[in-house]
């Protein structure tokens, strides 16, 4: 086969390191992690479920932030080397539409993405019940929101880095309000960010193996690859103990997103250290973004911890799609276009 590439920029700066000698998988973690610790800033007590991109020379992260009253926000924050982070004290200030403030009562687990020369960011936050939030920015000084695009309760919203036939495409995980004990991953389009619809099944929990039986939700902006979109998103199963979140990989249709072209049966990260499996909410990997060099074909993938800390792992671009097509496994109807 020819190798597998990356379709998209080349990202020099991105934070890196070697695969270590006999590590089995297709993913391993920074040797530093948690690179974001407790108590990170002040009245903040935990930073986990975050999201980064490169922005001019450097990087830029929305982090979803629990504050010292135990409620989570997102604030900003800027990295020279994406991995040692300067995170700003005070929460992102959100306008509508006419420039009025406009502020979440909560936000928690944001997507930050880049469709053309804008980014948009993508949270959970409070709509009579959880629900998806959508803002947009081109400086990071101001933040507009949208109205929020869907009904409640929804969560894990996803926006593609691209448009297709002129539309933007957005994942989402309709559910409940709470600790949501299943769900599905949906897509949904729209021409404006305002009106949606055209809505498909993408992909179900369960399979064969049990660490995604619960309910699986989507994790950072699909990756475009020469094999279609790759994207890890967080598959949950139950214990006596509570839930455990670990990391899957599936590659989606490069036209038809909706459609499953490979799925790995294994999970490709699961929690197994200190800071994954003991926190606020222990053995919890909460994917939501990655940085791509399509150069070089290098993943830095960024995780919640414990939903306590950050921690950071790589993967190179081959070797990842090729353990997903290696390891597929079809579920139910992920195969077929999604809509019945
Ligand atoms: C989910 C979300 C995530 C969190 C996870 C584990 O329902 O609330 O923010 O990381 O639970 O607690």
């Amino acid at each position: 086969m020819d190798t597998i590439k990356i379709i998209g920029d080349a990202l020099h700066h991105i934070p890196w390191q070697d695969k270590p000698q006999g590590h089995e998988g297709p993913v391993w973690r920074y040797s530093d992690n948690p690179v974001i610790q407790r108590n990170p800033v002040k009245g903040i007590s935990r930073i986990f479920n975050s999201a980064v991109a490169p922005f001019e020379d450097k990087f830029v992260g929305i982090f979803r932030a629990e504050t010292i009253n135990g409620k989570p926000h997102l604030h900003l924050g800027w990295s020279m080397d994406g991995l040692n982070w300067d995170i700003d004290e005070h929460r992102i200030e959100f306008v509508d539409q006419e420039h009025k403030p406009y502020q979440p009562r909560y936000a928690y687990d944001p997507r930050l993405v880049r469709v053309e020369d804008t980014f948009y960011i993508i949270w959970c936050t409070d709509f009579f019940g959880a629900s998806i939030g959508l803002a947009k920015t081109d400086d990071f000084k101001t933040f507009t929101r949208f109205e929020n695009p869907f009904l409640p309760f929804n969560r894990n919203g996803v926006l593609f880095p691209k448009k297709m036939n002129q539309n933007f495409m957005m994942l989402s995980r309709p559910s409940d309000s709470g600790h949501t004990p299943f769900g599905d991953i949906f897509i949904s389009e729209s021409p404006d960010l305002v009106y949606w619809g055209n809505h498909k099944h993408v992909m179900s929990k369960g399979g064969e193996g049990w660490w995604q039986s619960l309910k699986i939700g989507g994790g950072p902006a699909p990756i475009e690859t020469s094999e279609g979109w790759l994207m890890f998103y967080h598959g949950v199963t139950q214990t006596c103990n509570g839930y455990v979140y670990s990391m899957g990989g599936v590659i989606l249709d490069k036209d038809e997103p909706s459609k499953v072209k490979y799925r790995s049966k294994h999970y490709i990260l699961t929690p197994e250290t200190w800071y994954e499996e003991r926190g606020f909410v222990s053995n919890v990997i909460f994917p939501c973004a990655t940085l791509q060099d399509a150069r070089t074909g290098r993943i830095a993938i960024y995780y919640g911890a414990a939903d306590t800390y950050v921690g950071v792992a790589f993967t190179k671009v081959d070797d990842i799609v090729q353990y997903i097509m290696d390891n597929h496994e079809a579920v139910g109807e992920d195969q077929a276009l999604g809509r019945i």
